[in-house]
C-alpha cells in the first residue's frame, strides 16, 4: 500500500464529511471515452460545433448525430471497480455525496444514493418549447432531433456550453463543497466551469483535497494535498482497502 494511499485514507477516516467530485475519467474504464484525452469525444465532435446550446438551437438534427453516438455508447455500460469503490465508501460511512459532471448514471447504478448530476443526465429528454422532461429511449435509432408531443424540439437533458447548471444542482453542490472536510476529485481535467470552481471552494473552506487521475491537472499543482496517480479503477479500490484495514 503506497504511503500516499495510506495518508489519503487517514484523512478520509478522520473526516466528518467526505464529498467526491467526478468527471469523465471515472467512466473510461467502463468503456465510455472521455472528452479531452487523445481519442476522446471532442476529437470527433468539436465542442463548439456539437456541445453548445447555440449549435444545438441552430441545427438540432446535426448535433443529434453526436448524441446518438454518445447514447449508443451508454447502452450496455456498467459501473467499473472505481464506481463500486465509491459506492462501498458510502456504505461504510466514508462518503457523504458524489457531485458528478458525468451524464451516464453509473454512480447510481453502482449504488451511490446521494448523487448530484451537475451536468444533467443523458437518459432524459428535455423539450425546448414546453420544458417537459421525459426518459430518453437510448436504443431508439435517431435520424435527427426527436420532437415532443407539443411539436417542440427535444434536447438531451444535459447541460450544454452556454447553458446554466440546473439551479438545484448548483446550490446543493456549492453547499456540499463549503461543508466538506475532504473532497475526493476523480478523473476530471479541471477545465470546465463552474464545476472546476467547486474544489477551490472546498479548499477555501479548509477541506483536504485528494485527487485521482492518470495525469497531473491544474488542481494537482494548486489544490491537491494527496495525488493518487493511476487509473481510478485501481486507485479507488486501493483507497477502499486502506479504509477497511
Ligand atoms: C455556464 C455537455 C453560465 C454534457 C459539457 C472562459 C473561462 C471560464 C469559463 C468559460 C469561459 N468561456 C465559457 C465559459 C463557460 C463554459 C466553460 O467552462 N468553458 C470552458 C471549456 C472554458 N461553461 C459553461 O458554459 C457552463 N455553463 O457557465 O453557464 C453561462 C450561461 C450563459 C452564457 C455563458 C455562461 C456549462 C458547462 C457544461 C458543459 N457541458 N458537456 C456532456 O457531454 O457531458 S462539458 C464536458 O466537460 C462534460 O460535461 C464533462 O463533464 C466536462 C468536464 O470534462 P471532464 O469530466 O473533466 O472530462 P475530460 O475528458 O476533460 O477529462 C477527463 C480526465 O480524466 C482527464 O484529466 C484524464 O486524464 C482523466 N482520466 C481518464 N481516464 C481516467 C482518468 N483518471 C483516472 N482514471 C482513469 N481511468
Ligand atoms: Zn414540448
Amino acid at each position: 500500500m503506497s504511503d500516499t494511499v495510506l495518508k489519503a485514507a487517514a484523512a478520509i477516516r478522520n473526516a466528518k464529511r467526505v464529498v467526491a467530485l467526478t468527471g469523465a475519467g471515472a467512466s473510461t474504464e467502463s468503456g465510455i471515452p472521455d472528452f479531452r484525452s487523445p481519442g476522446g469525444i471532442w476529437e470527433t465532435y468539436p465542442p463548439d460545433e456539437f456541445a453548445t446550446i447555440e449549435a444545438f438551437t441552430a441545427n438540432p438534427d446535426r448535433v443529434w448525430t453526436m448524441w446518438h453516438e454518445l447514447g449508443a455508447s451508454l447502452l450496455d455500460v456498467a459501473p467499473n471497480p472505481g464506481h463500486r469503490a465509491l459506492a462501498e465508501m458510502e456504505t461504510l460511512g466514508h462518503l457523504h455525496a458524489v457531485i458528478t459532471q458525468n451524464i451516464d448514471n453509473l454512480h447510481q447504478a453502482a449504488g451511490n444514493t446521494k448523487v448530484i448530476e451537475y451536468h444533467g443526465n443523458a437518459r432524459r429528454l428535455h423539450c425546448m418549447a414546453c420544458r417537459v422532461r421525459k426518459p430518453m429511449p437510448l436504443d431508439q435509432p435517431r435520424a435527427g432531433a426527436p420532437r415532443c408531443d407539443c411539436g417542440g424540439v427535444q434536447k438531451p437533458d444535459v447541460v450544454l456550453f452556454g447553458e446554466l447548471i440546473p439551479p438545484h444542482a448548483m446550490f446543493e453542490a456549492e453547499a456540499l463543497a463549503q461543508g466538506c472536510d475532504v473532497m475526493l476529485i476523480v478523473g476530471t481535467s479541471a477545465q470546465v466551469y463552474p464545476a472546476a470552481s467547486l474544489p477551490v471552494t472546498a479548499k477555501k473552506h479548509g477541506a483536504t483535497i485528494i485527487e485521482c487521475n492518470i495525469e497531473r491537472t491544474d488542481f494537482t499543482a494548486e489544490l491537491s494535498d494527496h495525488f493518487l496517480a493511476g487509473p481510478c479503477g485501481t486507485t479507488l479500490p486501493a483507497l477502499l482497502s486502506a479504509l477497511r484495514d
